[in-house]
């Protein structure tokens, strides 16, 4: 063999281990590169799940902080001036992030549970006696709701398409297969539409439930929502802190028509210069001043037992926003419910 040949040989030998070593540096830059961005995605979902269940801790130390907060209110009675009704915002050490601390009344709404009681057969529809009071109520309530297009249109025009839906609403709750009048409404009904589902026939568990029932449109459900709750039937509103609007509900027991705006507005304004009324009887002195018309149905408090709870936790770029729902003990509150969203 030429000693030519033999160098061409080595030169192509030393090219193909050259093309291997690049090869070798290319898969291992490539395998690197996906290694760190594994790496990365991991530590990032660490740092996630570590904030993530920081937020939840915090989330119920909030709770147990409202509760010590709560133990020291005037349970005789409440309204919003009161040191709960100011939200509490908490800067954590070292700009680790913040928790917001906001309590409502939940009595500061109408209970949908407390208008199922059963109609009296001997009445007839409309007839004030047909209906508790609390269900009288209800049917002004109805009345009182705005159009969203035009405020000063009721989206229920009359009593006896409000007293259509309250008796539709007792049927939903009552044992199966009583409805309660023309305007009841059992499983017959519901199992005939489109989509067939069934009366629940227990009290309301949810606000959300009320959408199912027979004549609560989208509309009404829109404009109910924000002033429900779902607490024991014998939970009822608080004129302390109630909204202008629940005012309205209010009227001789005679009478199946809401106060109107200007009536309720009124009404409002006689609250005591204290800001807030002591008992149920202290508000029975601004109701004979504006009314003159004897006895109302007033299912009203001035003490409340259910407050609700919301905590706004912000870490890192975790939120968690919880509710709970704190139901009045002696002298500590306990959590009955519990909501939590991102
Ligand atoms: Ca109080």
């Amino acid at each position: 063999m030429c000693v030519c040949s033999k160098s061409l040989k080595n030169n192509r030998e030393r090219g193909a281990v050259l093309i291997m070593v690049l090869l070798i540096v290319a898969l291992v830059a490539g395998l690197s590169i996906k290694f760190a961005g594994d790496y990365q995605l991991g530590m990032a979902r660490a740092e996630a799940r570590w904030h993530g269940a920081q937020a939840r801790a915090y989330l119920f130390s909030g709770e147990g902080a409202a509760i010590k907060f709560l133990a020291t209110d005037d349970a005789n009675v409440d309204y919003r001036e009161e040191l709960w009704g100011q939200p509490v915002p908490i800067e954590l050490p070292d700009s680790m992030g913040n928790i917001l601390i906001a309590i409502e009344d939940a009595n500061s709404s109408f209970n949908l549970n407390s208008i199922l009681d059963p109609l009296d057969p001997e009445k007839g529809m409309l007839e004030p006696l047909r209906y508790k009071p609390a269900q009288r109520m209800f049917i002004r309530l109805l009345q009182a709701l705005p159009s969203e297009q035009d405020p000063n249109v009721p989206l229920v025009k009359s009593p006896d398409e409000a007293a259509a839906i309250l008796e539709a609403v007792v049927d939903w709750a009552d044992p199966p297969d009583s409805p309660s009048g023309a305007g009841g409404a059992e499983n017959d009904y519901y199992l005939s539409q489109p989509d067939p589902y069934q009366a629940a026939n227990t009290p309301f568990r949810s606000i959300e439930e009320l959408q199912m029932v027979r004549g609560v449109t989208p509309a009404i459900m829109k404009a109910l929502r924000p002033l429900l709750c779902v607490l024991e039937p014998g939970e009822r509103m608080n004129i302390n802190t109630i909204p202008e609007i629940l005012y309205r509900t209010i009227n001789v027991s005679t009478d199946l028509t809401p106060l109107n705006q200007s009536q309720a507005s009124a009404l409002k304004a006689e609250v005591p210069s204290s800001g807030y009324y002591s008992s149920p009887s202290d508000f029975d002195v601004s109701w004979n001043k504006i009314s003159g018309a004897g006895a109302a149905d007033k299912e009203l408090a001035t003490k409340t037992r259910y407050f609700w709870l919301t905590t706004v936790v912000q870490i890192g770029d975790q939120r968690r926003v919880g509710r709970s729902l704190l139901q009045r003990g002696n002298p500590l509150f306990k959590v009955v419910r519990r909501e939590e969203s991102n």
